[in-house]
């Protein structure tokens, strides 16, 4: 008790008024105003409204997704909408190979990158888990590793613009998701990873800011496709949810949170977890690693 009113109080008082106190930067869609960003996933749903988000903002844009015929359309959309410049590159995200040689060629053609947001998924429906071993490692190759496989590519052009990585996640990547198992486990991959080097970055003083959004359910053809007749939800709309996006990563926010509802953000916070996360770096000497 008496160590609790002695450390655990303040530290949390002194963490809650850091939180609701410091100064939040306005967004403003100036600030992508010819900035080189690429989206993956950007052939429909919300990859696709993030892509005209930015056109409207007056960004350049490089995409990707499978298919060409569908990218050709969005990029003509995108050059309509008054895009800086727009390009695209077709392929599949279950090939590394392709995965890193995209954020190469677009870093290329761009002259650098300064946001990249990684948003594409392999598709997925809401099944009772059984012994589907190939949808649990396409989950993790496509959803997770070729994730990390293009942040590496982009890291040297990122950390020279002192750009923006921005990771499209999930509720399911915070909490249990029924019916989800193999998509579930590759969202809360990208946790583990993501916040893990997000943390590193910090104590290496490596100026990349990394933004995990944790969405829920999102009005896209895909999920309501895929929920239909199985769970009767409200869904949140898709192009609020690509602005919601664009604008966490700008202001190089931590995390976005963005649903139906508002109690979702405010219970996914964790506080534990981020008192936690802010004590246990106290440990660490990164004398070592710094400037590695
Ligand atoms: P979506 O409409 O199904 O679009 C998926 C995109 O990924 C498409 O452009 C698709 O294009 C591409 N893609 C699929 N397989 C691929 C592969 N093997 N290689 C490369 N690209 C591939 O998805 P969405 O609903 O907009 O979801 C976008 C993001 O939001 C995802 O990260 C998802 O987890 C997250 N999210 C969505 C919801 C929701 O309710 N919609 C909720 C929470 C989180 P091609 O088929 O042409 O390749
Ligand atoms: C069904 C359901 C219910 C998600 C987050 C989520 C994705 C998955 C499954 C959507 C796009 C899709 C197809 C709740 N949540 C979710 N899904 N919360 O990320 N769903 C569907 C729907 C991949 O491609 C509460």
């Amino acid at each position: 008790m008496a160590f609790m009113r002695k450390y655990l109080l303040p530290i949390l008082g002194l963490f809650l008024a850091y939180y609701f106190y410091s100064a939040k930067e306005e967004f403003r869609p100036e600030m992508l105003q010819g900035k080189k960003v690429i989206v993956t996933g950007a052939s429909r749903g919300i990859g696709e409204e993030m892509a005209y988000q930015l056109a409207k903002m007056g960004a350049h844009v490089v995409l990707t997704a499978r298919s060409k015929e569908t990218l050709q359309k969005v990029v003509s959309h995108c050059l309509e909408l008054g895009a800086a410049s727009a390009h695209y590159f077709a392929g599949t995200m279950e090939d590394m190979a392709f995965a890193e040689q995209f954020i190469v060629k677009a870093g290329k053609l761009m002259g650098g990158i300064d946001m990249l947001i990684l948003n594409h998924i392999t598709s997925t429906s809401l099944n009772i888990f059984k012994d589907d071993i190939h949808h649990v490692r396409r989950s993790m190759e496509v959803n997770f590793l070729s994730y990390v496989v293009m942040t590496v590519a982009a890291m040297p052009m990122l950390k020279q613009s002192n750009g923006s990585l921005v990771v499209v996640s999930s509720t399911a990547g915070k909490i249990a998701t029924p019916l989800l198992a193999s998509y579930s486990a590759s969202k809360f991959a990208l946790d583990g990873f993501f916040s893990s080097i997000r943390t590193e970055y910090s104590l290496t003083n490596i100026n990349v800011s990394i933004t995990l959004c944790v969405l829920g359910l999102i009005n896209t053809e895909t999920a309501m496709k895929a929920i239909s007749g199985i769970i009767d939800k409200d869904p949140a709309p898709k192009d609020e949810c690509a602005l919601a996006i664009i604008k966490g990563g700008a202001l190089r926010q931590k995390e976005v949170y963005y649903d139906k509802s508002p109690w979702i953000a405010l219970l996914l916070g964790n506080p534990g977890r981020q008192i936690l996360e802010f004590l246990s770096v106290y440990s660490y000497n990164m004398d070592k690693f710094v400037n590695k």
